[in-house]
């Protein structure tokens, strides 16, 4: 049977989020805090409970490969994963499964649509943060297999116009593997909106007097980016990403939101708003696209 994309979900990786969660893989624990996100992100749980679905497949900005999209390509990964500028919050001890015969499905259809691609086959490779947070927060039980696909800063290189396009060819290889692969999947772009923060951490990390929009020129940007997709306006989200991405300083850049709304088909539908919040000055949504309904 053809597999198929049962959703997609945009996915923002703050370490502040698992580490306000308190979950027993993370060292330092927290009182309370950004609780809209979280909130949020429970929702998003409550209705993935009800689909089913076998691997997530997850881009996220912090795996950074230089020469080209790489995928995790080994079947299990334990280790700790310390945020390199939250040490003091992140310290994770985690353990994952990878679908490995999906990755390399992808990896082959990208490499023979022209693309740079790279199976990472070093079993003591420290997987990022932005993977393990977007994968926590989706799916805290860890019980499902995935796939984790690098950024290959194309925007840095070149443009975010050039990202666009590889991003393009990227997610039609996505579509393409999983169809054949028989597997029913939930994407993951693992991305904050707009990304400019602050420079300075409060003395209690989780004291939300202490929170909010870095400023109100990104706080416009987020709720146009929000706007457009809630009224399924996808197409113009993405012509519009250029401008967004330097205007918002947007974590858009690393290319996992383009490739994510490609492999989706541009949804024309409204996407379903989760919960929006600041983490450290930047903005931050959960959102989710369900191509065969909810
Ligand atoms: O990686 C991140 C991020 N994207 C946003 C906010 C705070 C920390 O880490
Ligand atoms: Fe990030």
């Amino acid at each position: 049977m053809s597999g198929s994309i049962v959703a997609g979900v945009l996915a923002p990786h703050p370490p502040h989020l698992v580490y306000a969660e308190n979950p027993p893989q993370n060292e330092p624990t927290a009182e309370c805090g950004w609780e809209t996100l979280r909130w949020g992100y429970e929702r998003l749980r409550k209705d993935l409970e009800g689909i089913d679905y076998d691997t997530l497949v997850v881009l996220s900005p912090h795996w950074q490969t230089y020469v080209g999209t790489h995928f995790l390509g080994v079947p299990h990964f334990k280790s700790l994963s310390v945020d390199p500028v939250f040490p003091n919050l992140f310290r994770f001890h985690y353990e994952l499964d990878v679908d490995v015969a999906l990755a390399q499905a992808i990896c082959s259809q990208a490499g023979g649509a022209g693309l740079v691609t790279k199976m990472m086959e070093n079993p003591d490779f420290r997987v990022d943060y932005g993977t393990i947070v977007s994968c926590h927060m989706t799916r805290p039980q860890w019980d499902k297999p995935i796939v984790g696909i690098s950024s290959c800063r194309a925007t840095s290189y070149y443009s975010v116009e050039v990202m666009q396009k590889q991003a393009a060819v990227l997610a039609e290889a996505t579509r393409k593997a999983v169809e054949e692969s028989g597997r029913r999947v939930v994407l993951i772009a693992s991305n904050s909106l707009s990304h400019s923060h602050f420079t300075t951490e409060s003395a209690v990390p989780e004291d939300m007097s202490k929170e909010h929009i870095m400023s109100h020129g990104q706080h416009m940007w987020d709720m146009r980016a929000i706007d457009l997709l809630r009224k399924g306006k996808t197409q113009q989200f993405v012509d519009e990403m250029p401008e967004f991405t330097s205007q918002a300083i947007s974590e858009t850049d690393a290319g996992a939101f383009t490739w994510m709304l490609h492999a989706l088909g541009m949804p024309e539908y409204e996407a379903e708003l989760y919960g929006y919040g600041t983490v450290i000055g930047t903005g931050n949504a959960v959102m989710a696209w369900y191509p065969e309904g909810k």
